[in-house]
């Protein structure tokens, strides 16, 4: 059957700050207190968008969600007009902060979605992340449910489950922890889904959060009707997260039947390659990345793997990786040789400009949700999300007269700028026909 791989991306949002929220994500630490650009980070969103639009990908948008979040401020005992309760929260910046994440940016947390050619009812299943390893995450899932329900409507070809428990126990990053492997994208695949920890016992990071658990992972399986021949669950190396690894797509991705990942990335790699192999028929194309040409210090300072693996509409693939790869020789050696070696089907790298993103730990593939849609199923969705020059000429003069050039901490006690990303979200409703506030 015809499918289409649509990378749907966050509009990053008109509160992008660095407030140093997650732990276990080293640009995040290091960052925490620096001067945001949301403007800058918007507009560098767009443009990712734009490019891979000329290239021939389908590209979607999702919209930011409302910031700060009032009923979460509410719930924390804050009360009044909303000036009145950001004055409150103000004297406990830490949550204000939280309140205020532009952080369902990275789309790639969204959700975990399924095409319809790998489940049992031959629908496209969707549960959106519950995010609960991190605070200001775990604000998340609500609006993300209500947004894929716009986006995504007719219940003849798409499913929408709940998030799971916001538990630790069930502690779910989305498509960040999920990986397809299929001869084309409308065959029927093989889903591999990455954990960090099991619920209870088994191997932990020694300093940083395990943030997926195995029985996350169990749940999506079933909820998703998968075929449990056709789908693999497979733990991240503890040493990897404690270098900073906090999803997988840090440390691999796949596109297809090729995949390109580091010698380190699992417990017991070759074991899960070889499993792999077996379960594709051994058509797999690997591109295993060896510690002595790419430390997994480099591929995270660099966001190598974090890179999209698009297919382009006249054959080959194209590497879409962070501009950091080009500042590290070793990782730039690698990238540079992709094109050339006849044993992949890479044909082009292309360097992108998300530096606002990537300072808080969000490279190219963070930013976007991969939705693998039949030409039917595309039919179905709402069609003013669908990328095209008119709508990026639109967006982009929407964040132009939206937001903030510059963006202090001390700005988000200024209740001017709840005001100002109130306004803006107003104004994408009426673009993108959606409704995103509530209450
Ligand atoms: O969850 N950063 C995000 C980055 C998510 C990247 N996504 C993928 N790898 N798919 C996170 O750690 C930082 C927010 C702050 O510190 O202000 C943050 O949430």
């Amino acid at each position: 059957m015809l499918a289409y791989e649509v990378n749907f991306d966050a509009l990053i949002g008109p509160t992008h700050n660095y407030a140093g929220l997650s732990f276990g994500n080293l640009a995040s630490e290091r960052n925490r207190g620096s001067v945001s650009s949301p403007k800058a980070a918007a507009l560098q969103g767009l443009a990712k968008m734009k490019r891979l639009h000329g290239l021939g990908v389908k590209q979607g948008v999702l919209p930011p969600q409302p910031r700060p979040v009032f009923s979460f401020l509410r719930q924390m005992g804050f009360g009044g007009s909303a000036e009145e309760i950001i004055a409150q929260a103000a004297a406990n910046p830490r949550l204000l902060a939280n309140a205020y994440s532009a952080s369902a940016m990275w789309a790639a947390n969204a959700a975990t979605v399924s095409p319809s050619a790998d489940t049992r009812d031959g629908r496209v299943h969707f549960t959106p992340a519950n995010l609960a390893t991190h605070l200001h995450r775990s604000l998340e899932p609500a609006c993300t449910a209500l947004v894929l329900q716009q986006i995504f409507p007719d219940t003849k070809r798409f499913v929408h489950h709940a998030p799971l428990p916001g538990h630790a126990f069930f502690g779910d990053e989305g498509a960040a922890n999920h990986m397809r492997f299929a001869p084309a994208h409308g065959e029927p695949g093989v889903e591999m889904l990455i954990y960090g920890r099991m619920a209870e016992g088994g191997a932990l990071p020694a300093l940083y959060p395990a943030r997926q658990t195995r029985e996350a992972c169990q749940a999506i399986v079933r909820k998703h009707r998968l075929d449990p021949d056709r789908v693999l669950l497979v733990q991240q190396n503890p040493s990897v997260v404690d270098q900073g690894v906090f999803h997988n797509d840090v440390i691999s991705v796949a596109n297809e039947m090729t995949f390109l990942y580091h010698e380190d990335a699992f417990v017991d790699t070759p074991a899960v390659v070889a499993r792999l192999e077996q379960m594709l028929g051994g058509k797999l194309q690997r591109l295993c990345v060896k510690r002595e040409q790419v430390s997994v210090q480099e591929a995270v300072a660099s966001y190598l793997f974090n890179s999209q693996l698009v297919s382009l509409p006249r054959g080959g693939m194209a590497v879409i990786a962070p501009l950091e790869c080009r500042l590290r020789s070793a990782v730039k050696a690698y990238l540079d040789a992709l094109p050339a070696a006849d044993d992949n089907p890479v044909t082009a790298v292309h360097y992108f400009d998300v530096r606002e993103s990537m300072q808080n730990g969000g490279g190219p593939a963070c930013l976007r949700l991969r939705v693998v849609l039949a030409e039917s199923e595309l039919a179905a969705v709402h069609p003013q999300v669908l990328f095209d020059e008119q709508l990026y000429a639109r967006l982009e003069q929407w964040v132009h007269r939206h937001y903030r050039d510059a963006l202090y901490p001390q700005d988000l006690a200024d209740p001017a700028l709840a005001k100002e990303s109130r306004a803006a979200l107003e104004a994408l409703e009426e673009i993108l026909r959606l409704k995103i506030l509530t209450g």
